[in-house]
């Protein structure tokens, strides 16, 4: 049988650093469920069944959390402590990937070694395998990079230690480790291959892919030709960084959380978390929030006056749009991602016209949104500017901005995924009502759902 403690370089013991601390959350969870496994902790609400279970508390997660008023926390550190605090190498604007990904891993502040550790852990991998290249060269031009994304994603999956080493017969509670392996091969490869989609769709005439030394928050910027470009490196780094988790409830994470629930291994459970990020009203948001700038940048030959911009965004409303990037699930005020994104274009792009028109938007949508009365956040989420910076520095193709927000939410995803199995989480089944059963139950005075129950369950 293959052995699956796999053994990192000694400057990073991933395994033994996650390891040590399974026996304290693993009877702190024990502890919780026996004390405590009958006590309630909230209600549905028949609103909430039909209203797509927000608000729900029914996941349980130690990577991050999603205050409503100050943002995402990531093992504890809002947005603005994991830009001023993890480490990034002198010369060096924005904190390496590397750390930020030993921090969702490990819970641990990563000092600059373990940050560049993990860097050369990454570049220790397997690299990208070249019929993935052939799979991209395949597919017909005018797919989706999402697709290409998913696709990919999912031909790496015969490379899974996980699924190897369940068939081999491994204890479900060593199931940790080899997806340990699967999340730091997995992830290692992501920026060669939101590379090699965006050079295979828009740069069909570019050299083949050169390695690159860069660290992996920037290596996407070298491989697809802009290894000069300083900025848009740092730009790469700080959208690496702010993108990379929130929660395991949103419905990437959430799909990604529940295919892995069933043991299948990170590579399905990814691609099956991407092609939700592809939806419109999630990751496609960004690609979204650019479109709607530019159709307002054309429609009014430049910067609208705020009524104009007002009457325009009630236009969209009416016409059944929503105003993308702009309200979310769980937030309740500006998100700090999209305050981090303004500071940046504050700094390398203060001039551009789709940046001012971005920052326009920000000053009249949230009062339109408001007056609908029905918006509970009226502000901006992270996609409302992040397309703005892509676009500024020449990645004009929208459609791929969600294959960017993915490589970075993968990290997340991945950190989920490793920590699900080590605290050994159940497959996923909630129930489901039908409607007349929904009316029996809210009905007073009525038996049959008890007998229903009694009798068919
Ligand atoms: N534009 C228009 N209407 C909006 C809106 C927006 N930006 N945000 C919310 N609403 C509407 C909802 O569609 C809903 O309308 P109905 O009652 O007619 O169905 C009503 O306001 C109440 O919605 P809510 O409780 O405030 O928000 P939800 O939790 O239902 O939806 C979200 C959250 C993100 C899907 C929604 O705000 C939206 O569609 N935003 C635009 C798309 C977007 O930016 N998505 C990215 C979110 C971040 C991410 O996942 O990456």
């Amino acid at each position: 049988m293959t052995e699956y403690n796999i053994t990192p370089p000694a400057a990073l013991d991933l395994h033994s650093a996650i390891e040590a601390q399974l026996p304290a959350w693993r009877s702190r969870q024990q502890k919780i469920l026996k004390q405590y496994g009958n006590t309630p902790i909230g209600q549905v609400t028949v609103a909430q069944v039909y209203g797509g279970l927000r608000g729900v508390h029914a996941l349980v997660t130690e990577i991050s959390h999603v205050d409503p008023y100050r943002g995402i926390r990531l093992r504890g550190l809002t947005v603005q402590e994991i830009i001023d605090q993890l480490p990034r190498p002198a010369g060096v604007q924005f904190p390496l990937a590397g750390g930020l990904f030993y921090l969702l891993l490990t819970g641990d502040q990563p000092d600059l070694a373990q940050a560049q550790a993990m860097e050369n852990l990454w570049r220790q991998q397997p690299a990208l395998p070249g019929y993935v290249h052939d799979l991209l060269r395949a597919m017909p031009p005018d797919t989706h990079p999402m697709t290409l994304f998913a696709q990919a994603l999912l031909s790496l999956q015969p490379r899974s230690h996980a699924a190897r080493a369940y068939r081999e017969g491994i204890d479900r509670r060593e199931l940790w480790r080899p997806t340990l392996q699967d999340a730091i091969e997995l992830t290692a490869v992501l920026p060669e291959l939101a590379a090699a989609i965006y050079n295979r769709k828009y740069r069909p005439e570019a050299p083949p892919q050169a390695e690159s030394d860069l660290d992996w928050g920037a290596r996407f910027a070298a491989l697809i030709g802009k290894g000069d470009d300083r900025a848009y490196q740092e730009l790469c780094r700080l959208f690496m960084l702010i993108h990379a988790d929130q929660e395991n409830g949103n419905a990437s994470a959430h799909t990604a959380h529940l295919v892995n629930s069933t043991l299948s291994d990170l590579y399905y459970a990814t691609a099956a978390g991407m092609t939700a990020l592809a939806g419109p009203l999630h990751g496609m948001a960004n690609q979204e929030s650019l479109r709607w700038l530019l159709e307002i940048q054309q429609r009014f030959n430049g910067m609208p006056s705020d009524e104009e911009l007002a009457d325009y965004t009630w236009d969209t409303l009416k016409r059944g749009q929503v105003i993308p990037g702009y309200g979310h699930g769980v937030l309740r005020h500006t998100d700090p991602r999209f305050i981090a994104q303004v500071n940046f274009a504050e700094e390398y792009l203060p001039d551009d016209p789709i940046f001012q028109l971005a920052k326009q938007v920000y000053r009249v949508v949230p009062r339109v949104l408001g007056a609908t009365g029905k918006v509970k956040n009226p502000y901006p989420n992270i996609d409302a500017i992040s397309g703005t910076l892509q676009h500024h520095f020449g990645i004009t193709q929208g459609e791929f901005y969600t294959v960017l927000f993915g490589i970075s939410r993968l990290m997340g995803l991945c950190a989920h995924g490793v920590w699900a199995r080590a605290l050994g989480l159940a497959i996923e089944r909630p129930r489901a009502l039908t409607t007349a059963l929904i009316e029996e139950m809210v009905t007073p005075f009525q038996v049959p759902v008890a007998v229903h129950y009694q009798f068919f369950e």
